[in-house]
């Protein structure tokens, strides 16, 4: 194991029970909660993707992982949003099409809601039709999209482009993360922003509201 830490080895194992006991204590002990996201949570799934790179790990070893770090996060996830500030405004985020990938989505919702962001997590798998409608519906200023595969990538693209036929790109900004995105291929799909990780995403919002 590349990392000693009791938490990074409970989620690389898939031991949700361990995982979601350990993050009790640390924060008990006073642990600031991005801290085991940066140093555990994250480098445990980034070990654990290595591992299925490289065939000793297969789809239900993710799984329990994905499991295990998702205990984690449940815990984490309320004391990153809190925050007692006034809405900044309102951001509507998904995983696109074809993708069920949602750690590095949820981490995001979390983070834009501790800074004083109004979230609708759409979830995973999310249509452009449903971004279209959850824009109209709740009014959003913002659409944060996420992909984890090479193969659902181009679905950013076409939701932008949805967005367009519908007539409410101009209303929002849309910013775009996920592992396999880049700035060059935000910029190439006429995307407002990209941001490589949670807490980017907080700066990004701002910057993209603000300009
Ligand atoms: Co999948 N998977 N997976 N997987 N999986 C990857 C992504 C992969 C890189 C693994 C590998 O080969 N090394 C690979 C993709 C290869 C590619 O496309 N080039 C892969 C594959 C192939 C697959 C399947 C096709 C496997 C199969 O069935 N044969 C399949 C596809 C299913 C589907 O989506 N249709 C699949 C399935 C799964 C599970 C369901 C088993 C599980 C997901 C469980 C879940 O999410 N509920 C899973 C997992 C766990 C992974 C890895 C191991 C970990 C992903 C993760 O949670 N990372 C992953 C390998 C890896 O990434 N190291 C892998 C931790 C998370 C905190 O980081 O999501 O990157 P991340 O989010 C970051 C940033 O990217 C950014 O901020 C986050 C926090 O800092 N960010 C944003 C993300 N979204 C953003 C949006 C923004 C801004 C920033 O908006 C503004």
């Amino acid at each position: 194991m590349d990392n000693d830490k009791p938490l990074f080895q409970a989620i690389v194992t898939g031991d949700a029970k361990a995982a979601k006991a350990l993050t009790e204590q640390a924060l008990a002990a006073g642990v600031e909660p991005l801290k085991l996201v940066q140093e555990s949570m994250m480098p445990a799934m980034d070990a654990v993707g290595r591992r299925f790179e490289c065939n000793e790990y297969f789809v239900p070893e993710l799984l329990l992982s994905a499991r295990a770090m998702k205990s984690a996060l449940e815990l984490i996830r309320p004391l990153l949003a809190a925050s007692g500030a006034p809405s900044a405004g309102r951001i509507v985020i998904g995983t696109v099409k074809g993708d069920l990938h949602d750690i590095g989505k949820n981490l995001v919702a979390a983070m834009l809601e501790g800074g004083g962001y109004e979230v609708f997590d759409l979830g995973v798998n999310v249509t452009p039709e449903h971004f279209i409608a959850a824009v109209k519906e709740k009014n959003a200023r913002i659409v944060a999209m996420s992909a984890l595969l090479t193969t659902t990538m181009p679905a950013m693209k076409t939701t932008i482009d949805a967005l367009k036929q519908a007539g409410v790109r101009d209303r929002v900004k849309i910013l775009v993360g996920g592992a396999p995105i880049s700035s060059q291929f935000a910029s190439e799909i006429g995307a407002d922003g990209y941001s490589e990780n949670a807490a980017g995403a907080v700066g990004l919002a701002r910057k993209v509201l603000e300009g």
